[in-house]
């Protein structure tokens, strides 16, 4: 394939994850010209293009050296990293993206006696995902039947094609409205970052490493947060250890107040409400919460 200067990013062109992967994009920077058939972004501010297609077909073009990176789930990357043949080029899960979050799990009719995966021997088990339920079912010494649906899979047992069936589940409704139960889970999703095992040599794996350079920082700004507060020098200690993550917080002065001091703390990830309350029964008070908006450090 001839070389590129430009990293070529795939996406879903629509669907569930597309408005959160675009808006990811923009906040690393990047803008793009949507051209007229929509298949194709031409990047404006920086060399990267988009490559909108369904989120199937994304390990695949990446693999084929079609695209350089795309931002599919993690369900598509392993199905397919279990089912592609062996002269597929490797795939990595280069980031995490911390949207799009769902489960593959093992689902249930709601009556079934289901307490443990040996019960799955010898029924036949629907899904989307053969390799993943293959690889989950072969770990753990189970033969069980494996009918794969393109979709609509949580009628399967209605139907009386499966048994019982192995699907996504985000809030969990669709197995209600199936009567069906969430029986295990075989793997955690999210989108992610998926490239080549091994990064370009040329001007496209400098695109890429800035390109996860700024993922890295617009993640970490979305999963931190400013705390401020109040406390008396004899519960600084107690009200530290109970910060959630983060460095060490820098303490200031309160004028006219000797001995009370203020408090910072970078935090990775949310304050929840009940860790507020033990942080203000150690002594804090005037408590501030913040979104952090950029960080350069
Ligand atoms: O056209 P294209 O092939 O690109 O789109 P698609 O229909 O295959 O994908 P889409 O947009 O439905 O999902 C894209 C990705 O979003 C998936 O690969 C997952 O990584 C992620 N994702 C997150 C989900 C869900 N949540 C989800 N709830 N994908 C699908 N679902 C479906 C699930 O299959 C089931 O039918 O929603 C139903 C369950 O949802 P709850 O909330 O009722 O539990
Ligand atoms: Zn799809």
């Amino acid at each position: 394939m001839k070389p590129r200067d430009r990293l070529r990013v795939a996406m879903q062109k629509s669907g569930r994850l597309t408005e959160p992967a675009l808006e990811l994009l923009r906040r690393c920077g990047l803008s793009f010209r949507q051209s007229r058939d929509k298949l194709f972004c031409f990047g404006e501010s920086e060399p990267v293009d988009l490559l909108l297609v369904r989120d199937d077909d994304i390990p695949g073009l990446i693999a084929q050296g079609v695209c350089d990176v795309g931002i599919v789930g993690r369900n598509v990357l392993d199905e397919f990293r279990l089912t592609a043949g062996v002269e597929q080029a490797p795939l990595a899960e280069l980031r995490a993206l911390g949207f799009g979050r769902c489960r593959l799990s093992i689902a249930v009719p709601q009556e079934s006696a289901y307490r443990e995966p040996a019960q799955l021997a010898g029924l036949r088990i629907a899904t989307s995902y053969p390799g993943l339920l293959g690889a989950w079912l072969r770990e753990r010494g189970i033969e069980a039947g494996v009918v794969t649906l393109a979709g609509s899979v949580e009628i399967a047992p209605k139907l009386g094609t499966a048994d019982l069936i192995c699907d996504l589940v985000q809030s969990g409704a669709t197995l209600v409205a199936n009567q069906l139960r969430e029986a295990d889970v075989l793997l955690d999703s999210e989108a992610v970052l998926a490239g080549p095992a091994e990064l370009p040599g040329d001007e496209r794996g400098d695109l890429l490493a800035l390109l996860l350079k700024r993922l890295d920082g617009v993640i970490q700004v979305r999963e931190s947060r400013l705390l401020l507060l109040q406390a008396p020098r004899c519960a600084v200690e107690a009200v530290t250890r109970l910060l959630p993550g983060g460095p060490q917080p820098t303490l200031l002065p309160v004028a006219g107040q000797p001995e009370q001091l203020l408090l910072q703390a970078l935090c990775a990830g949310e304050v929840s409400w009940r860790q507020l309350e033990e942080i203000k029964k150690a002594g804090a008070r005037d408590m501030f919460v913040l979104p952090v908006e950029k960080m350069l450090t």
